[in-house]
């Protein structure tokens, strides 16, 4: 089984409670970078890795097992950039980096709003965020140092961490 050593590109994860903009930030460092980007949601969709739906939250509930075994040969050989809110149940030896996103709590309301969740699921992610969950789940899953917390409010701060992630890029690759 390939391991971090072996791969020939890295692979990357970005967390984050929904809205914090993983998306917007993985699909554009695919773009600029090459790598393949993955959004566990959507695969999970397709490949029908799914065990039932939470009628309160109003979201499909991941069969992680199963995921898991879906991905297992795409993250094996490395580049990809891997998007889901959670990050505590992939296998440690997946990831060369984590990056867990954050937004102050006003920008995420306006942006959960937007996108029509209900007030219970906004309350709930809103108060996921307060609490650094989704942080917390990843500092405790993953090697001291691989774990970095981002800012993710405004469009500066985005390009801010793009250029930081292809810099980490490019060292990664001097290295290896
Ligand atoms: P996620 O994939 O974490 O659910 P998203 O990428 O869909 O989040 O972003 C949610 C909304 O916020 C979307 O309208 C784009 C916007 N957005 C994301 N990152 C941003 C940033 N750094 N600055 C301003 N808006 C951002």
């Amino acid at each position: 089984m390939a391991n971090q050593n072996s791969r020939v590109a890295p692979n990357l994860m970005i967390a984050g409670t929904p809205g914090t903009g993983k998306s917007t930030l993985g699909k554009e460092l695919c773009q600029r970078t090459g790598l393949n980007y993955v959004s566990v949601g959507e695969v999970a969709e397709a490949a029908d890795c799914m065990d039932g739906y939470d009628d309160e939250l109003q979201c499909g509930i991941l069969d992680e097992d199963r995921i898991i075994d879906e991905l297992e040969d795409v993250m094996s050989q490395g580049g990809n950039v891997v998007d889901y809110h959670s990050c505590d149940f992939f296998p440690e030896r997946w990831f060369d980096i984590v990056f867990v996103l954050r937004t102050d709590n006003g920008v995420l309301h306006s942006r959960l709003t937007e996108r029509g969740y209900n007030e219970k699921k906004i309350e709930s992610n809103i108060s996921s965020e307060i609490f650094q969950v989704i942080l917390d789940e990843a500092r405790d899953s993953y090697a001291d140092g691989i774990v970095h917390e981002l800012p993710s409010n405004t469009a500066d701060e985005l390009e801010s961490n793009l250029d930081q992630i292809i810099q980490w890029l490019e060292t990664w690759k001097m290295q290896h």
